[in-house]
């Protein structure tokens, strides 16, 4: 059985959103259009308290600024995906009819997730994992935001779970704080076996 996991698919990760991805909404038609050859629709969704531990304002330092946290970077962002917020809710135009479970992340005031399996530090699982072995499914395919964060890691973590993982590359896009985060991050996925595809090839 294989799922389509739509990661992060929100406004703030749009353009006009808090931390807008370049060209973020066009991943929407994409992933709408694949909906129908999968055997389950997955979406996570990035969902912060307020004064979140990843947030610039929470330390009184600039977006891009780095902190350590127990040992572990953190980039820090501008203020986004607040939990019940307009910002956080999918992008408009997300067929949401086809989402059989919505996976919230990064819920935690204290630790950042940019993974929809676990949290930075690893400590903490959501549902995912679970819920996937309960509906038998060994492969999944990847699209939605942003490239060099939650679906890099989301991915990586896929191939550690021992999932078949696919990201379906046009249906993803980059931040790109670094001009090369996202060439970076599609090298660091196929190194550790994630495959790399195009919707063309589904
Ligand atoms: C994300 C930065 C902060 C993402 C989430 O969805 O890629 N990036 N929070
Ligand atoms: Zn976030």
């Amino acid at each position: 059985m294989k799922a389509l996991l739509l990661v992060d698919i929100q406004n703030d990760f749009c353009p006009n959103g808090a931390l807008p991805v370049p060209k973020g909404d066009e991943v929407v038609p994409v992933a709408n259009a694949l909906m129908n050859k999968f055997n389950l629709v997955v979406a996570t969704q990035d969902w912060h308290p307020k004064g979140h531990i990843s947030f610039a304002s929470t330390h009184n330092k600039k977006p891009g600024d780095i902190i350590y946290i127990n040992g572990i970077m953190q980039i820090l962002w501008p203020d986004h995906c607040i939990q019940n917020s307009k910002g956080a809710d999918f992008h408009p135009h997300l067929n949401r009819q086809k989402i059989t479970k919505v996976i919230y992340k990064g819920t935690d005031p204290l630790i950042d997730s940019y993974s929809g399996f676990f949290d930075n530090a690893k400590q903490k699982q959501t549902e995912l994992d679970d819920f996937l072995k309960k509906h038998n499914i060994k492969k999944i395919f990847l699209v939605g935001l942003a490239t060099d964060y939650c679906v890099k890691f989301t991915a990586l973590d896929g191939v550690e779970l021992g999932y078949e993982t696919y990201v379906i590359i046009d249906g993803c896009r980059a931040v790109n704080i670094n001009p090369q985060d996202e060439e970076k991050a599609i090298q660091e996925m196929k190194a550790s076996g994630v495959k790399i595809i195009t919707r063309e090839q589904i």
